[in-house]
């Protein structure tokens, strides 16, 4: 899978892809990951990729030639990309728009900065908006890295083992059930009890558990779209859910 990168902070990207899961994909190949200063497709002295708003009010717009002339020339390669803008307007990142943007060979992610993009660069040039979720953020850089991460690690053979990224949360619908290790008492801080029992199927039954009360209290949203077996459904209940 290959990812460009079009910023006006190229150098943002240096450590954080030098690192971890991402680094293993690049050296075995699996990703190409390049950064484009969006500079470089500029022509003025000044190297302008911003200029003030038609119509007036505060802040910036980025220009749409500099941007225009990037992807035409990112699009004289094959495969052709699909062009993704970084933007507090865009749609919200969720894990199933994820495994579909891990069927692409191709993705060019644009960086937004300053106030907003030119529409009619986003009207003619982007396939899709996408925002990381609701804060603001300086720019589109961090949110850009963010999609990095989440598609990489769905390229098959980027995880050693093919079946974790199964095991995940959301793959189920549910938060995770708590995790302990040793050693068992930590200043009076005990693992459960349960745990230590060595009875797989109460152990197996606990963790469910611990799953959807977790999941009630903290994304009751979650509930309603998740398998729940009759079993679970009672749990729930027990709890005070209402479902709907
Ligand atoms: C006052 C209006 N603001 C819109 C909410 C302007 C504005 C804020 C932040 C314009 C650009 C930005 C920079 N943010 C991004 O480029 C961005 C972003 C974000 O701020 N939050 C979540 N996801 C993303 S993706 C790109």
């Amino acid at each position: 899978m290959i990812f460009d990168i079009l910023t006006i902070f190229p150098s943002f990207f240096d450590s954080p892809l030098k690192e971890g899961v991402i680094h293993k994909a690049i050296e075995a190949d699996l990703l190409k990951i390049r950064t484009l200063n969006l500079r470089d497709y500029t022509h003025d002295r000044h190297r302008t990729t911003d200029d003030r708003p038609y119509g007036g009010g505060e802040g910036m717009v980025m220009k749409i030639e500099p941007l225009f002339k990037a992807l035409e020339d990112l699009k004289k390669a094959l495969p052709a990309p699909k062009v993704i803008l970084m933007s507090p307007r865009g749609q919200v990142l969720k894990q199933n728009l994820v495994e579909d943007l891990a069927k692409e060979e191709r993705l060019i992610i644009i960086c937004g900065r300053y106030e907003g993009v030119d529409e009619r660069f986003i009207e003619h040039c982007v396939d899709l908006e996408l925002s990381i979720g609701d804060y603001i953020l300086s720019g589109g850089e961090t949110a850009a890295l963010v999609v990095i991460e989440a598609v990489s690690r769905l390229i098959p053979g980027v995880l050693g083992c093919p079946a974790s990224p199964h095991k995940d949360s959301f793959s189920n619908g549910l938060l995770e059930y708590p995790h302990y290790t040793r050693p068992a008492d930590f200043k009076g801080w005990r693992v459960p009890d349960v745990l230590l029992s060595g009875d797989h199927k109460k152990i197996e039954k606990w963790r469910r558990q611990q799953s959807l009360k977790v999941t009630y209290e903290r994304r009751p949203d979650l509930l309603k779209k998740a398998p729940l077996s009759i079993e679970d459904i009672k749990y729930l209940k027990g709890l005070g859910w209402k479902a709907e």
